[in-house]
């Protein structure tokens, strides 16, 4: 039997609008702009949503996944108001006061993980939707959101992880030495650097990341030698590159934190991309380092590295670098599907 929807609300404006939608329990439902389905995006910057409600249980209720409960006019107004919320993935509806109904959305559903919680409940009905997230596709506790994208669903990712899974996010910050980064001539011989080394020199702060940075200038590569030592070569003279490990881009965002020398053409971060140099970025020519970053966007699924560039033989002739990180996947996880 058709139902009666009658309220939606307009994720745009953020006010109740009144419009009649005659729907079934079974269909599928985008989201409804005055414009009409599949044009939230364009209005909002929202992903659209598309869910499908299975058929209703009678006399069943999930207990113990409560996202909220609210009162609405008829059972219809249930589903949409499931369909405005991105956990809401099933229903409780039974009978309140003034011929009103009791709405529950929940954020589990009947195939979910654990959720053998239908309990018995006269008068109400249970409606779960077709739910891509009960195979619990998001790693690293990121929240699965159902009916987004065209995998039917999308991770929520806590900080520290990326991609459509939540696979690790990758930093490079040195606080573990070098790693895989690879060096050509003797501009970075003693890095990572250890502490304010700067500081001891009575010149302005790093700010790096944790204790350890590239600072191109800088020579304490190990915790006990005396803080304040530079380059025996001097600060600017010697030249080189280093150039970070191969790390998959997943996302917009790419930063780093930068000081140093200003000058682009000669003292920089590079960023690599089917061996194209396609991005640069310098430092302020002073040493405190600041973050900065780039949007690669346009280079998400493709392969990168990072390279340090030093061809600068005085005035501002070295770079600060630390804390690489964004929208990456690590080496390690370059195996894995994301
Ligand atoms: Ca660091
Ligand atoms: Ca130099």
């Amino acid at each position: 039997m058709p139902l009666f929807i009658d309220v939606v609300l307009l994720p745009t404006t953020d006010r109740w609008k009144r419009k009649a939608v005659d729907i079934n329990f079974s269909q599928s439902f985008s989201a409804w702009t005055d414009a009409g389905v599949g044009s939230c995006e364009s209005r909002s910057g929202e992903e659209c949503r598309s869910i499908l409600f299975k058929e209703p249980m009678q006399d069943k209720v999930m207990k113990g996944h409560l996202i909220r409960i609210l009162e609405v006019p008829r059972q219809g107004s249930c589903n949409v108001l499931c369909y405005m919320e991105p956990n809401c993935v099933s229903i409780n509806v039974g009978p309140s006061q003034g011929g009103n109904y009791n709405c529950e959305l929940n954020n589990a559903s009947d195939e979910s993980p654990g959720s053998s919680d239908l309990q018995s409940k006269r008068d109400y009905i249970h409606i779960s939707i077709e739910n891509p997230c009960s195979s619990s596709p998001c790693f690293n506790n990121g929240t699965c959101q159902a009916g987004y994208t065209d995998k039917g669903f999308r991770c929520k990712c806590p900080s520290g992880f990326t991609g459509v899974y939540c696979k690790k996010a990758c930093s490079f910050d040195f606080e573990n030495g070098i790693g895989g980064w690879e060096m050509t001539g003797r501009a970075f011989i003693y890095q990572p650097t250890f502490g304010d080394n700067p500081v001891a020199r009575e010149r302005e702060s790093a700010q790096q990341q944790g204790h350890w940075w590239i600072g191109g200038a800088e020579k304490r590569s190990n915790e006990s030698d005396p803080a304040g030592k530079q380059h025996p070569a001097g600060a600017d003279p010697p030249n080189g590159t280093l150039t970070s490990p191969c790390f998959r881009i997943v996302g917009k965002n790419i930063s780093f934190l930068i000081g140093g020398g200003c000058t682009v053409s000669e003292i920089r971060a590079e960023l690599i991309v089917n061996s194209q140099v396609v991005r640069k970025e310098t430092g302020n020519c002073n040493e405190t380092m600041y973050r900065k970053g780039w949007d690669v966007e346009e280079f998400i699924g493709q392969y990168a590295q990072v390279r340090l560039v030093d061809k600068r033989h005085c005035c501002w002739g070295h770079i600060n670098f630390d804390d690489l990180k964004g929208d990456i996947i690590c080496p390690h996880d370059l195996d894995e599907k994301n």
